[in-house]
């Protein structure tokens, strides 16, 4: 080779190399980016504030395990076994009645699979007074067999007192204490007092978020967000889990969506047109995966902030931020209002039981103002 050549050869190496060097980087960038977009939650709410999260992939969400040694009824697909409520919503999400599945068949599937999940319950003020009968009632009711933590959240942690539960389920407090390994536990989370119910009712998002982020990602599988004047009355399991749960609000859904208590003024994030709206959905109940209930909870903080720096308070708080959130995100399953009745209202025929229900309280009584 001539030394001209040689010449030639070691000046494009020595373009080439940072080239490719270059090209390498970039490549890895993008992978990351992507990979983390698939993977990982990079949590966009509507004001593009964001917050980044890691959540392990679970695997009992889409794969179904049956056992083979279960027998039951064979399922038809030509006679429903309820033909007087709609049991799939247009999005093809279940809308679960009584008598629409089969409680041990799904047992069996999530049993093995060993799934956890935290309940939130917020006691401030005098709402403490409900948590007794919340939590005996949760013991008998609530995913029994399975892993379950709830969260008490109080501005009185002497007030919430420890309750003994039955059948070999220990319930126990633990200040902020963080350990998936018993049943049923129960942790304190203190949090300041108010002077205003609609603080303390739109707050939940908030620490709900902060709770994810800090103590459950990565522990638990599922979550449920409970009101705790509320008292369960039967089954409330696995046929409820799902990525994202709603619960019909039980005051509205044999009406007309134009009767809907959405937030209707345009100026407001949750603003929901009048034309608009699939069902309305319960403030008091919702839940689903993690990553789900995170990215709920991220974006109605972020918006319900948005609209207090314009001096607007929804008209139902976070239940109408959420009711606009699962307007564009479909829940992935609906429960019918046996997941969350009023003990005021008599009971509708197809209605056949009630799992869980709102007491009858004296708002004046008990709330900071009114
Ligand atoms: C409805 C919703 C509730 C919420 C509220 C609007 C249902 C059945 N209920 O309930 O979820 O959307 O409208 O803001 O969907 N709390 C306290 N201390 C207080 C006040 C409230 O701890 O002084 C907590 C408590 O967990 C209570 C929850 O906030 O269960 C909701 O407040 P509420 O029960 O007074 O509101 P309510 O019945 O109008």
């Amino acid at each position: 080779m001539s030394f001209k050549m040689h010449l030639l050869t070691s000046r494009t190496v020595a373009v080439i190399l940072p080239v490719l060097l270059l090209l390498g980087m970039l490549y890895s960038y993008i992978w990351r980016h992507y990979r983390d977009g698939i993977f990982g939650q990079e949590v966009r709410p509507a004001d593009g504030s964001s917050s980044r999260v890691d959540f392990t992939i679970v695997n009992h969400w889409f794969h179904l395990v049956a056992s083979d040694y279960l027998e039951y009824q064979q399922p038809s697909i030509v006679q429903g076994s309820r033909t007087d409520v709609v049991t799939v919503t247009p999005w093809l999400a279940p809308i679960v009645w009584e008598g629409t599945y089969n409680p041990e068949l799904l047992d069996s599937i999530y049993r093995p699979q060993n799934i956890s999940i935290a309940a939130t319950v917020f006691a401030v003020g005098k709402y403490t007074k409900f948590l007794r009968d919340f939590l005996e009632t949760a013991e008998q009711h609530f995913f029994v067999g399975f892993k379950v933590h709830v969260y008490v959240f109080t501005d009185r942690p002497k007030e919430v007192h420890q309750v003994k539960m039955a059948s070999g389920r220990q319930l126990f407090k633990r200040a902020a204490v963080d350990s998936a390994s018993s049943p049923l536990q129960l942790t304190v989370v203190p949090v300041p007092g108010s002077n205003r119910w609609q603080e303390i009712s739109a707050r939940r998002m908030e620490l709900i978020q902060t709770l994810i982020e800090e103590k459950l990602q990565n522990h638990m599988d599922y979550i449920f967000c409970l009101d705790v004047d509320s008292k369960f009355h039967g089954r409330w399991g696995t046929e409820s889990l799902g990525a994202l749960v709603a619960v019909i609000h039980p005051g509205y859904y044999r009406d007309d969506r134009s009767k809907f208590p959405y937030e209707r003024r345009p100026e407001s994030t949750a603003y929901v047109a009048p034309r608009k709206g699939d069902f309305y959905y319960c403030g008091g109940a919702f839940g689903g995966l993690l990553q789900e209930v995170h990215r709920l909870a991220n974006t109605c903080r972020t918006n319900f902030e948005a609209d207090a720096k314009k001096g607007i308070e929804a008209a139902w708080q976070e239940e109408s931020h959420l009711n606009r959130y699962m307007l564009i995100n479909k829940p992935t399953k609906v429960l019918s209002p046996e997941y969350l009745w009023q003990d005021f209202k008599p009971r509708n025929p197809e209605v056949r039981i009630i799992r869980f229900s709102g007491v009858i309280k004296n708002y004046a009584d008990i709330r900071p103002n009114v």
